[in-house]
């Protein structure tokens, strides 16, 4: 099998804030529920579940007053700590493995990457693209500014986050499954040149030639890559434990082979999993999934 070779570091992060939508925190716990750390044993590594950070409720709505940003200030406070753990889990050689939690989490896993990596490769699987800003976003709603951020574009509180660091490239970046982006987004994804595979582009290609394609360009010049994926980027037929479920997505099937593909290429060096929502979800089909693709990309294999 194709076995990452390292120890795997579990950390789960509730945070729903960035969705301003409760449920989506209960994400990591659910994904436990549905036998991850098990899995991953029998695949024959060993995981260090380092547990979940502390997210506190906020007592009342709160956004910043001179932007439409909500929740900043905890989100900041959150992906500091998150940045912080995952520095220390690649410190000590091991696989981040990051369980959301809202997509705003990408935030502080990357700062955390980011300390210790010049370049790293962001394959950022997903219906939306998450890159929007205070200016641009329709909901003031952090989880679609994350990538933004992590571009170094956004409040200076967000993109601060890990202190004073490097930032990730525009051409290190491609977004995969897309089908929900706003008029700003695309105009920042255009300008900034971020390779960008919408559902078109998976219906015309394929996965297999989609995920090529993107394992060249994430490789290209990068010492890791990481994957994000949000669980909105499959059908929601098949994955409906999700706050934004948007229509003709990914199929199971084609998200299992994508992570199959990135498996196989043994390039994939940090990976977070997130947007799980299961007050939304039936018998918990959504976090099960996350399993198999967390299964599949850390080297499960039929046979
Ligand atoms: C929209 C916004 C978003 C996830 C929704 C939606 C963003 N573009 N991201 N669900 N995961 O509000 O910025
Ligand atoms: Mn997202
Ligand atoms: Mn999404
Ligand atoms: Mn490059």
């Amino acid at each position: 099998n194709s076995r990452i070779r390292q120890d795997v570091s579990l950390i789960g992060v509730p945070m729903d804030l960035g969705a301003d939508r409760r449920g989506v925190d209960m994400g990591p716990s659910a994904i436990r529920c549905a036998g991850l750390e098990s899995r991953l044993e029998q695949l024959g590594y060993a995981v260090h579940d380092e547990g979940d950070l502390v997210v506190r409720r906020a007592k009342a709505y709160s956004s910043v007053p001179e932007s439409n940003l909500k929740y900043l200030y905890e989100i900041v406070r959150v992906n500091e700590e998150l940045a912080e753990a995952v520095a220390g889990i690649i410190a000590r050689k091991r696989f981040p493995l990051v369980l959301g939690g809202d997509h705003s989490i990408a935030i502080g896993t990357l700062a955390g990457i980011l300390r210790h990596k010049e370049n790293v490769g962001v394959i950022w699987y997903d219906a939306h693209g998450d890159v929007n800003t205070a200016d641009t976003s329709p909901s003031g709603n952090i989880h679609g500014m994350a990538l933004a951020v992590a571009m170094g574009y956004g409040h200076p509180a967000l993109t601060g986050i890990g202190g004073e660091r490097r930032k990730v490239k525009p051409d290190n970046v491609v977004i995969v499954g897309s089908r929900s982006l706003d008029p700003g987004e695309q105009r920042f994804l255009k300008e900034k040149g971020v390779t960008v595979y919408t559902m078109h582009e998976v219906d015309r290609l394929g996965v297999s030639r989609v995920m090529e394609q993107t394992l060249d360009q994430v490789t290209r010049g990068t010492d890791g890559v990481h994957l994000s994926l949000d669980l909105d980027g499959l059908d929601p037929k098949e994955a409906p434990g999700v706050g934004t479920p948007i229509p003709a997505g990914m199929s199971l099937r084609e998200s299992l082979l994508a992570v199959e593909i990135l498996s196989d290429a043994g390039v994939v060096t940090s990976a977070e999993f997130v947007e799980v929502n299961p007050t939304l979800d039936i018998r918990n089909e959504t976090a099960k999934i996350a399993v198999e693709l967390i299964a599949s990309l850390l080297g499960e294999k039929i046979m």
